[in-house]
């Protein structure tokens, strides 16, 4: 049904009948095939930056030109990641499908099939398959909590977990079969025990994830706060006192010493904050916050808020890249001992700053204010219909592989292998890293023209 990436797509991008005709151009002729049918095009445009630009179209000739917007995005830039152009004009439908048939007059342009510019989103790497889904869960929303729900699934919120569960199984894997190739000569680059209580955790994220998205209470819904900081920055104290406040009895303290470097393990306590409950872990603190050591690089990767901690005499250092800042309170711990003031720019992209004493017990109730006002913002669990249908049993199907690969270590480590190999196939068909025609064929079709 799709055809080559090599070749140039054009679809209408309106509704039929709308005051605006939107036509929409992806691939490599795309600009090229615009300044076909556009007057004096100008020579000097800078094909390398995302533009936009007034134009006049020559579709019935010079002497009855259309006005005209034409935006351009550079390859890596747009929607596709493929050079792209739109025509944005009168929403009259004989200028809109004039416009397609000129432009695919053009050798290597011709009409976009049903859902082909998302398709080359998700085949270029844009988008998983569960936000190519959230696109079309947008465009079929009746209400606005069908909306958020396609929003958030589109944000990456259901794909970024699954991506950073699905990379750091292949690590395992990869670890694992190197110290088969090396067995012989007695090295292990993984023991079994670390495997199997990775192995074990993931299986856990994996029905978490596997549970959000059939879930649709608030109540059912446990997000992860996962707290971050350099060495001695008060991350175990501001543990304790939010445990303190809003967790149970069960969780033990984490411990709290002046060296830094105390906490050398991560430690989790689930906390009641009204209606939701989340899960809050504190972490080893990291000598670099740009680049943080590899697990608390993974933790933050499956965290949903991240609370960073900063002793209130120090200003922000930049947060690792992978880290949207608007999933980050900035937490100016220690506001006892001193509390500089931060300029708009140093704390803007946060979520929220805030000022917090632990050992006075000061401002943690707006902490907890800010964890729950950051969580309302997100709506409650579930993915869009199609996407819980598809991948329901691909989870459900990952979850019994890892446990048939916890049960096979100490046995045939071959076995173990190839259980990893099919839990990451199965995570792998959620998020398109593996996918058939058919597959792609059943998702796109669904699609309209110009989408
Ligand atoms: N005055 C004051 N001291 C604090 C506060 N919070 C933590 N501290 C002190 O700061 C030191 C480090 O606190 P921790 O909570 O262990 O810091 P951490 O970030 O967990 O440290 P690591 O586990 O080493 O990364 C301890 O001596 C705490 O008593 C605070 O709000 N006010
Ligand atoms: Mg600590």
């Amino acid at each position: 049904m799709f055809g080559s990436l090599e070749e140039t797509i054009t679809a209408p991008a309106a509704p039929c009948g709308g005051r605006r005709g939107i036509v929409r151009i992806s691939g490599g002729a795309s600009l090229q095939a615009a300044c076909r049918l556009i007057r004096s095009f100008p020579d000097d445009f800078d094909r390398t930056q995302t533009a936009i630009l007034p134009v006049e179209l020559t579709l019935y000739g010079r002497q009855r030109l259309l006005p005209a917007l034409l935006y351009f995005w550079p390859a890596g830039h747009g929607f596709t990641a493929e050079e792209s152009v739109e025509i944005h004009t009168f929403g009259s439908p004989a200028i809109v499908s004039r416009l397609v048939r000129e432009l695919c007059a053009e050798q290597r342009v011709r009409p976009a099939n049903h859902g082909e510019f998302t398709l080359r989103a998700f085949l270029n790497g844009r988008i998983d398959l569960t936000q190519a889904e959230a696109v079309l869960g947008v465009i079929d929303a009746r209400s606005g909590g069908e909306l958020s729900t396609a929003l958030t699934q589109l944000s990456g919120h259901l794909a970024r977990p699954l991506h950073a569960l699905r990379e750091e199984l292949l690590n395992l894997l990869s670890d694992w079969e190197a110290g088969l190739d090396f067995a012989e000569e007695g090295i292990a680059f993984l023991t079994p025990e670390a495997l199997a209580d990775r192995l074990e955790e993931l299986r856990k994220r994996l029905r978490k994830i596997s549970d959000t998205l059939t879930s649709r209470s608030p109540r059912q819904t446990l997000g992860t706060v996962l707290l971050f900081g350099r060495p001695n920055a008060g991350k175990s104290t501001l543990f304790n006192a939010l445990k303190g406040r809003f967790g149970g009895e069960t969780t033990p303290n984490a411990l709290v010493c002046d060296h830094a470097g105390t906490t050398s393990d991560w430690l989790e306590a689930p906390l009641c904050l009204g209606d939701r409950t989340v899960r809050l872990i504190d972490t080893a603190g990291t000598e670099s916050i740009d680049r943080p050591e590899e697990r608390t690089d993974r933790l933050l990767a499956g965290a949903d808020l991240v609370l960073y901690c900063l002793p209130g005499d120090q200003i922000p250092e930049p947060i690792p890249p992978s880290l949207e800042p608007d999933r980050v309170i900035l937490l100016q711990t220690k506001s006892d001992l001193a509390l500089r003031s931060l300029s708009p720019e140093q704390t803007a992209r946060f979520f929220r700053t805030l000022p917090v004493s632990s050992i006075r017990l000061e401002s943690i109730e707006q902490a907890a204010g800010a964890i729950d006002a950051f969580f309302r913002t997100i709506p409650p669990g579930g993915a869009v219909p199609s996407t819980a249908q598809r991948c329901a049993s691909a989870l459900d199907a990952a979850q019994a592989a890892l446990s048939r690969a916890v049960m096979s270590i100490g046995g045939d480590e071959v076995l173990t292998a190839a259980q990893l190999r099919e839990a990451l196939e199965q995570i792998g068909t959620v998020t398109g890293a593996v996918t058939t025609d058919d597959l792609l064929d059943r998702i796109f079709s669904r699609f309209c023209l110009g989408k």
